[in-house]
């Protein structure tokens, strides 16, 4: 498969993903939204893929839609935004927030609108201390989208969520460590050398057990204290079956380094 608008490489069971229009800040058109869509089924058919990583090149990670795509002139129908949400930002969420393998994102410049809310979508976020999260919506008139009115008052309660989203306000790199909007703010220089080391051990690790730690944490908040604790109870029994869990506990006793098997 040639892409076009992206860099993608399988390697040693991590998918790197790295969004490729910097002239335009890696900002989405359409042909952006078909080559990652077409970068997730290539992961999901290869079963060797443990962890994702995603990126941007250039000196910004991406500032969401391609605004050169919608301006319209006063006597032309205006574009259904709509569409583009249904057809490729909500799924793109959905499928960040639900594949059963880790999904890392390097953040490693500004994230803006709707790029803000995918890097928030993945399970680890790390940014360069340049970086910057932009909620930019309200300042063309339109909402979080790609789920930013989701993401944002779980991550950072909702006096944040409200002051981010309804000011524009660009939110540094550490000031997002902080705030508990992202896993780590690191020096821009190690950033991928970090976020590489990260989607490695993931990917080495026991993949049914990191995709229940993130299925679980993932669905909590739609489930009572009782509900949760007794899906707790069940995923550690059907773990507690797995090879990799014998294998963890041999090593552990035989002072080895595990070598899972996802099995
Ligand atoms: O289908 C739908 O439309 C619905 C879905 C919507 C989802 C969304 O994401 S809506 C939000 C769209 N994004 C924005 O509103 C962000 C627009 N960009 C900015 O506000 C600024 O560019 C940034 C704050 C992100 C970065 O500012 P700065 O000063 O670092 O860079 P710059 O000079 O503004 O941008 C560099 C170039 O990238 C520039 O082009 P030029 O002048 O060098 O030829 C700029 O026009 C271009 N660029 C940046 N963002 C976009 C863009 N071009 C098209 N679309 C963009 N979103």
């Amino acid at each position: 498969m040639t892409y076009q608008t992206i860099r993608f490489d399988i390697s040693d069971g991590v998918a790197e993903l790295t969004l490729n229009r910097p002239d335009r800040l890696n900002s989405f058109n359409t042909q952006m939204h078909e080559d990652v869509q077409a970068a997730f089924r290539a992961i999901e058919e290869d079963e060797t893929v443990r962890a994702v990583l995603i990126t941007g090149a250039g000196r910004g990670f991406c500032a969401g839609q391609d605004l050169s795509d919608r301006a319209v002139a006063a006597d032309e129908a205006p574009v259904d935004l709509g569409y583009t949400v249904e057809t490729y930002y909500n799924p793109l969420i959905r499928k960040l927030t639900s594949i059963p393998i880790p999904v890392i994102c390097a953040v490693n410049g500004v994230a803006a609108g709707a790029g803000a809310n995918i890097a928030l979508a993945c399970d680890i976020v790390l940014a360069g201390r340049s970086a910057k999260f932009i909620e930019s919506f309200a300042n063309i008139g339109l909402i979080p989208d790609s789920g930013g009115t989701y993401h944002l008052p779980r991550l950072l309660g909702q006096a944040r969520a409200l002051g981010m989203a309804l000011t524009g306000e660009p939110i540094l790199a550490d000031k997002a460590e902080s705030w508990g909007l992202i896993w780590k703010a690191v020096e821009d220089e190690v950033l991928m050398e970090e976020a590489r080391a990260i989607a490695q051990k993931l990917a080495k690790g026991p993949t049914q057990g990191l995709a229940s730690i993130k299925a679980l944490i993932r669905s909590s908040w739609s489930r009572t204290l009782e509900a949760q604790t007794e899906l707790e109870r069940d995923t550690m029994r059907r773990l507690g079956n797995t090879n990799d869990y014998r294998e963890a506990v041999d090593a552990f006793l035989n002072k080895r380094t595990p070598k899972f098997t996802n099995s």
